[in-house]
């Protein structure tokens, strides 16, 4: 099938392809400005990169409206990038700054936009999946509109929550999609060695009477098509879907994973990188006239500008102080309000 040609993208305007090419490289540069900096230890903790996957994160926020809402796991920086969360905050945030997203205390691990609907990236694999069927009960009970895409990976499709997750939405009509980006490799496991169903991942939807679909990331107008019928599923119906997406991280699990190139070859990597999906989206548009080598070496060049604004912002901080160790960490104590005097914090209508 010509993906192209699904009523998804027949009508999608040269201006929206193009902005998904910046999305992407937006995410890709920021990410390569996040490295250099680790690299030259002006951050530390976890760096988890999501270079090489961004065509998952910039094609699912191209279908999604201001009705819906995204969760993730642990590769999260291109998912709160693609939602909206500013360079700046985000960089500042791995810096463990004051004025970091969350205020330099959570790291790579809690880059929340609430504004824009993201609920953060979550460091526990899995912990997301619960979290996203609470949501998606919240909007179905309230008959909210929308729905729920929650981010996670292929080793998290093993923890139990995940499946006590799928097991609820099935029952519950929950109108959620799972997402697993299947990059191959958990930290340096590899499907293979971690999964006893390992063909597809997706398919496990079954025993909870979940549809679900498994297709690779490179196209994107496959990525479109098939997000659009999952995101139409949850809206229209009500119903939940699983998607497994092939794609690959050209980097390690974390940037500190100096074995990265031992559970798989140097070949694989380029090899990959041969048919990274970013650059063949690319050369789609400069072979179709929908964008300039001239347009893009622009549209780089203020992406760059962007990343190295946001680690002036960062490195500018301020640092956190003593005195904001204990503040922004739990709701109940920095706010006064019934609830927390009486501790009944849910379902209070
Ligand atoms: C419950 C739990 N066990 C172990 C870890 C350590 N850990 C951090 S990232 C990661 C890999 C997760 O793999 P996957 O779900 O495939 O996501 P990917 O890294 O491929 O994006 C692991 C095991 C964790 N964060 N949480």
């Amino acid at each position: 099938m010509d993906y192209a040609l699904h009523p998804i993208n027949a009508e999608w305007s040269p201006e929206g392809k193009v902005d998904l090419l910046w999305q992407m490289l937006r995410i890709r540069r920021f990410e390569q400005g996040c490295l250099k900096r680790y690299n030259a230890g002006k951050m530390a903790g976890w760096l988890l990169l999501s270079i090489g996957q961004e065509s998952i994160a910039a094609g699912v926020r191209s279908l999604l409206g201001s009705d819906d809402h995204t969760i993730s796991g642990p590769r999260g920086l291109g998912h709160a990038l693609a939602a909206g969360l500013e360079l700046g905050p985000c960089m500042a945030e791995l810096y463990g700054q004051q004025v970091g997203c969350s205020h330099g205390k959570g790291g790579m691990f809690s880059m929340f936009a609430p504004d824009r609907n993201h609920w953060g990236c979550y460091g526990n694999a899995a912990a997301q999946t619960p979290l996203a069927a609470g949501l998606a009960f919240g909007l179905k009970q309230r008959s909210i509109p929308g729905a729920v895409v929650c981010f996670l990976g292929d080793g998290a499709t093993n923890q139990g929550v995940y499946h006590e997750s799928l097991n609820l939405a099935g029952l519950f009509g929950l109108p959620v999609v799972y997402l697993i980006e299947n990059n191959h490799f958990s930290m340096g496991t590899s499907v293979a060695r971690s999964s006893r169903f390992t063909e597809c991942l997706a398919r496990r939807a079954e025993t909870y009477g979940i549809a679900w679909d498994h297709f690779s990331g490179t196209n994107l107008y496959e990525v479109r098509a098939k997000v659009s019928t999952a995101l139409d599923r949850a809206c229209q119906e009500l119903q939940p879907t699983v998607l497994e997406i092939e794609t690959y991280r050209y980097y390690g699990a974390s940037v500190a994973d100096a074995n990265h190139k031992k559970y798989r070859t140097p070949e694989d990597i380029e090899e990959r990188k041969a048919r990274d999906p970013m650059m063949l989206w690319k050369m789609h548009l400069l072979a179709n006239q929908w964008l300039t080598v001239a347009d893009y070496e622009t549209m780089d060049e203020a992406i760059k500008c962007e990343v190295t604004a946001a680690v002036r912002f960062a490195e500018e901080g301020p640092a956190p102080t003593l005195a904001d160790v204990g503040r922004d960490v739990y709701w109940e104590s920095d706010h006064d309000t019934t609830a927390s005097r009486i501790g009944w914090h849910f379902f209070d209508d």
